[in-house]
């Protein structure tokens, strides 16, 4: 297949490129950095620092594989060129500001966000429509849109019935998120929703869960992407493996019983390209929940210092007070049926696969920046108590 990979510059990105090629597929890759200045505002780096996108793509010396550097939100013009020569058959679309603590920092940075993924993906639904209009857009959206409710999350849909008329209806199950980010995927959720209804645009939106790993191929032992650990772009098992090893007590937010769907980096980019090889009927509407567990803050930090003992690291569990407005005790339980039809196994996180990523991160010790861990971006506007 011939695929389009947004933000291949990226923690999920990058690794996804790798994997498409390994399978024969064809890939355009297309980023514009922005992360990594955002990171150099922040004054944050990731554990190791990956040359940028074009010496990368030169590095795998691939012919089915080329690269544009662009700012996806900005430029549409160039853009459209790009899908018009390329002529994608999957667009999967990685490319946004992807941190909730980011987009709470004030209002420069939730307009940024705003902008930046709004636009790009109000740009690539119409370069789409004009230039490749059976094109299957695959949106990364996140578990996240449907919040914390109290009954159990379907996959996407609810069936509204009227009970006089006996008439049904599927409607998208209602989403109420907990950052201005999060806020972000639903409004791009409904604009997708939109322009398939309306224009018959086939789209796969995944609500996929945090993701933890260091690498797309499970047997690596490199930091083959770049591994964030800090407060604002570090997922929350990726910091505790970075704390563990540093020696930092591990930060559990609150009273640490916020559940969460994770999913391994090698599982993220599998499910991928299973959507991508095996799109919706065209014109459709699909919508995947993409994770393999479910853990609460608590059970991972407990994993974490259980599976670091084994390689003789004594490592502190640390409550601190929640810089997030969030439910710390919840009910959740979310279906995610359609991957397994796909066929994805799905890793779990075991004892074994915890010591190798610390392992691997221990050869990096020297280069963990400690002042880069605790949380400063406050939901409230000011620190909790
Ligand atoms: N948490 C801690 N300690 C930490 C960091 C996080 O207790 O040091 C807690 C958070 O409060 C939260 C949970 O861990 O309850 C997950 O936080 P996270 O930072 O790993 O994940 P989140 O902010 O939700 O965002 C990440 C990705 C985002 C993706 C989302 C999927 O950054 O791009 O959309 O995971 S989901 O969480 O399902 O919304």
């Amino acid at each position: 297949m011939r695929i389009m990979v947004l933000g291949a510059d990226g923690y999920i990105g990058w690794p996804l490129v790798k994997h498409l090629l390994l399978r024969g597929h064809r890939v355009c890759a297309v980023d514009n950095h922005s992360k990594r200045w955002l990171a150099t505002v922040l004054n944050v780096k990731p554990l190791v620092n990956h040359p940028v996108l074009p010496t990368r793509v030169k590095g795998l010396n691939d012919e089915t594989l080329s690269c544009h550097v662009l700012d996806l939100a900005a430029n549409q013009r160039r853009f459209d060129q790009i899908v018009q020569s390329f002529q994608p058959d999957a667009v999967v679309h990685l490319a946004e500001q992807p941190s909730g603590p980011y987009s709470m920092i004030g209002q420069e940075q939730a307009d940024y966000t705003l902008r930046n993924n709004l636009y790009g993906t109000f740009n690539l639904i119409w370069s789409v429509l004009n230039h490749k209009p059976d094109c299957h857009i695959v949106k990364l959206g996140t578990a996240g849109e449907y919040g914390t409710p109290p009954v159990p999350i379907p996959e996407g849909w609810l069936t509204l019935t009227n009970e006089k008329t006996g008439e049904s209806q599927q409607r998208l199950f209602p989403r109420q998120a907990g950052s201005f980010y999060h806020t972000m995927k639903i409004l791009e959720t409904d604009l997708l929703h939109f322009y398939s209804r309306f224009y018959g645009l086939t789209v796969t939106d995944i609500m996929q869960g945090p993701v933890y790993g260091l690498s797309g191929d499970p047997d690596s032992n490199e930091i083959e992407t770049h591994l964030w650990y800090d407060h604002v772009f570090g997922t929350v098992l990726n910091r505790f493996l970075v704390q563990a090893v540093a020696g930092y007590p591990l930060t559990v937010y609150g009273a640490g019983g916020q559940t969460r769907g994770y999913i391994n980096l090698a599982d993220s980019i599998e499910a991928l390209r299973l959507v991508c090889e095996n799109p919706p009927a065209t014109g459709s509407f699909r919508v995947i929940n993409q994770f393999v567990e479910t853990f609460t803050v608590n059970q991972l930090a407990i994993m974490v210092q259980a599976a670091a003992s084994l390689i003789r690291l004594d490592v502190q569990i640390q409550n601190i007070p929640n810089p997030r407005r969030e439910a710390e005790r919840h009910f959740y339980e979310v279906k995610a049926n359609v991957l397994k039809q796909l066929g994805l196994r799905g890793r779990h996180l075991t004892v074994d696969r915890l010591i190798q990523m610390l392992e691997i991160v221990q050869r990096y010790k020297g280069q963990i920046d400690q002042d880069q861990i605790m949380p400063t971006v406050y939901w409230q506007g000011k620190e909790p108590k």
